[in-house]
């Protein structure tokens, strides 16, 4: 049924896989242990455009080169020397899970069960044989063309979850300064105070309020304003210095720190140090005559959280502090 040298189906049709000037880049695995057989179907593939076609004489043999050199599509035999086509479709199956490559039986068997078992092991077709040279190139076309939208599909998949993962970092971040918002500090103080009980650990909370910021806005502008929570934002950013700390913004003008395996005494030089940078970077309004000094008022509460340690008690903790610096004069910290 097959000849090496004439394919008088695909010729007479013009029917190919592509045009066997410019071979479409695709790779067959042969496994047929009949000599004739077999280089007859390697020439019908070659003539109908298939770019490479590789074979294997026996089951052991064509798992090695699929191993190897990862062939587009296998067309695969049953009756063989050694292991059966059976176990071939099922190592293959195994050999790389989570891919796909079509597997197309070619066998003498043309029993029903011969069929339904080809494809319990994994096989994607079934041809008997002798087969048409013409069935056999439309059965490839159309296992490439469901092999093109599985990479499409692959492609898509990965690019959605890269999308869902930028959603999720923006549902969580403050558009105006780029720190992390309300929604997200709260579901990491959570997470802390868990982690820090684990750990038995300080745990350090700091709310601070801008001085005064009403007045500001009054005298600049509410642009100024917005210009003048980003250059705290970045402040904040850079005084942050450890990978675990989280500088948030809380709300208006009030932002939210997490320090985590921080004591009080440690704290303590955080917010000097976050003191110490609003006085080197002052912000300077564009109608304004000099240097405006920005000062804040923070909350402090630190502890060793248990079982029992609320986020909702720390930030009422911290809050309490925060009204306490506020009411004795602004521009200090209270813990
Ligand atoms: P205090 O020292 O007591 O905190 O005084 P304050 O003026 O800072 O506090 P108050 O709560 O009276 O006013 C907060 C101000 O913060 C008023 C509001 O316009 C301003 N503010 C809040 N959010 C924003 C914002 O996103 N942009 C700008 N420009 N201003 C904001
Ligand atoms: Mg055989
Ligand atoms: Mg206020
Ligand atoms: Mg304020
Ligand atoms: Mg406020």
């Amino acid at each position: 049924s097959f000849t090496a040298s004439t394919n008088p189906a695909i010729e007479s049709t013009g029917a190919r896989f592509s045009s066997p000037d410019a071979p479409a880049p695709f790779s067959v695995l042969v496994v047929e242990d009949q000599p004739s057989m077999r280089s007859a179907l390697v020439a019908e593939l070659k003539s109908a455009g298939v770019s490479q076609v590789l074979e294997a004489e026996n089951g052991r043999t064509a798992l090695a080169l699929f191993r190897s050199e990862r062939p587009d599509l296998v067309l695969l035999d049953i009756r063989l020397p050694g292991e059966d086509g059976y176990w071939v479709a099922r190592q293959l199956r195994e050999a790389e899970p989570g891919e796909w490559t079509p597997i197309i039986f070619l066998s003498g068997l043309d029993n029903d069960l011969d069929v339904w078992r080809g494809i319990e092991a994994g096989g994607d077709d079934y041809l008997v044989k002798p087969v048409k040279p013409i069935v056999l190139v439309a059965k490839l076309r159309a296992m490439r063309r469901l092999l093109d939208m599985r990479r499409r599909l692959v492609t898509l998949s990965g690019e959605l979850h890269l999308a869902n993962q930028k959603l999720n970092e923006m549902v969580e971040m403050d558009s105006l300064t780029g720190l992390v918002n309300r929604r997200g500090m709260d579901r990491m103080l959570h997470a802390e105070i868990m982690a820090a009980s684990r750990e038995g650990k300080p745990l350090t909370l700091m709310l601070c309020d801008l001085d005064h910021f009403k007045r500001f806005n009054d005298t600049y502008g509410h642009l100024q304003g917005d210009e003048c929570l980003k250059h705290v934002g970045r402040l904040l950013r850079d005084v942050c210095v450890r990978p675990r700390d989280v500088a948030a913004r809380y709300g208006g003008e009030e932002f939210a720190l997490i320090l985590p395996n921080t004591p009080r005494s440690g704290s303590m030089t955080f917010a000097r140090a976050l003191g110490q940078m609003l006085k080197a970077r002052k912000i300077r309004p564009p109608d304004a005559p000099e240097d405006f000094q920005l000062t804040l008022s923070g909350g402090i509460t630190t502890c060793i959280p248990d079982a029992n340690t609320s986020a909702e008690a720390m930030l009422m903790r911290a809050d309490e502090a925060l009204y306490a610096a506020k009411s004795q004069g602004r521009n200090r910290f209270f813990s």
